[in-house]
């Protein structure tokens, strides 16, 4: 089960990425996790890649974490910190760094760390039969991989408290309601309409795209004049770059653009 933990496959301009061990519901060990980190980072060093598209293999997403290496076996602790430190913490990091977008496809119960991971893609599309579980209180712990940061920004206090706290299933088209993920779909549907999205970003203006990203996490803390300032800077890069010309003239010459994705 563990030889190939996440397959990747190359398509045209982006990557299919998929968590590859169903038997534990895609949970992660240390092998998962480092063939993920390296996955993301041969995508970012592929210039043709200008999307990624994360899904699971099986009936789910991600159960988080791999309990079956958490089982107590002493009197020392584990230092959960320092998987958190090694592991999830860079891997929320690199999900939101990547210059180009990230579609997660959570193709079945996304639980745990699993469900933050998802939360930290670009755009979420899950499953109609797809349920978001924060997991941690069941086992005594604090959502990590971000869940306490994407929450409250994503769905308000009140809501992030109590999935925070009491871990229940928040199913696919609350979770949409709730402004939580971007659409729930018929599962039938579900890797088709996510295609669609990765194909669409593949051809896109992705070094704006980027810019969006960037622009949008730092208005998380940035105040009102820190943000104008952000959107200068941003503008005038992305209005140096060959997209914003082929963008004006394809608009002026009322044709589709043939963007480049690239920069300058
Ligand atoms: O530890 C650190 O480094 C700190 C970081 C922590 C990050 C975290 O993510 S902590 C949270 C860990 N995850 C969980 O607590 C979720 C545990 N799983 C569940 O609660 C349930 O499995 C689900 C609600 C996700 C799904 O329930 P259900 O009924 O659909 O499936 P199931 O029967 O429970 O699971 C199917 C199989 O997957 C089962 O194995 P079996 O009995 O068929 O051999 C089950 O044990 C296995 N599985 C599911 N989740 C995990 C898992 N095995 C290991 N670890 C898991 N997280």
């Amino acid at each position: 089960m563990d030889d190939t933990p996440v397959l990747v496959e190359k398509r045209a301009g982006y990557r299919l990425v998929t968590l590859n061990r169903p038997a534990r519901l895609n949970s992660f060990n240390e092998a998962m996790h480092k063939a993920l980190m390296a996955a993301l980072q041969d995508a970012e060093a592929d210039s043709a890649c200008r999307a990624l598209l994360l899904t699971g293999a099986g009936r789910g997403f991600c159960a988080g974490q791999d309990l079956s290496d958490r089982v107590a076996g002493g009197d020392t602790p584990p230092d959960l910190g320092h998987t958190i430190e090694t592991y999830y913490n860079p891997l929320v990091r690199k999900l939101r760094a990547l210059p180009f977008p990230v579609v997660a496809a959570v193709n079945g119960v996304a639980a745990g760390a699993g469900a933050n991971i998802a939360l930290a893609c670009d755009i979420v599309l899950a499953a109609r039969s797809a349920n978001f579980i924060q997991a941690f209180a069941k086992i005594g712990l604090v959502p990590d991989s971000g869940g306490t940061w994407f929450l409250p920004r994503l769905i308000g206090a009140a809501r992030a408290r109590a999935l925070a706290m009491l871990a229940e299933p928040l199913p696919a088209e609350k979770a949409e309601a709730w402004g939580l993920i971007w659409k729930a779909v018929d599962d039938d549907k579900l890797m088709a309409e996510a295609a669609k999205l990765a194909q669409h970003f593949a051809s896109a203006p992705t070094f704006g795209i980027a810019s969006i990203k960037q622009a949008l996490d730092a208005s998380e803390c940035n105040n009102l004049g820190a943000q104008l300032e952000l959107e200068r800077d941003l503008q005038r890069q992305c209005g140096a770059s060959p997209d914003y010309r082929e963008g004006v003239k394809a608009f002026m010459d009322k044709r589709v653009p043939n963007f480049t994705g690239r920069r300058s």
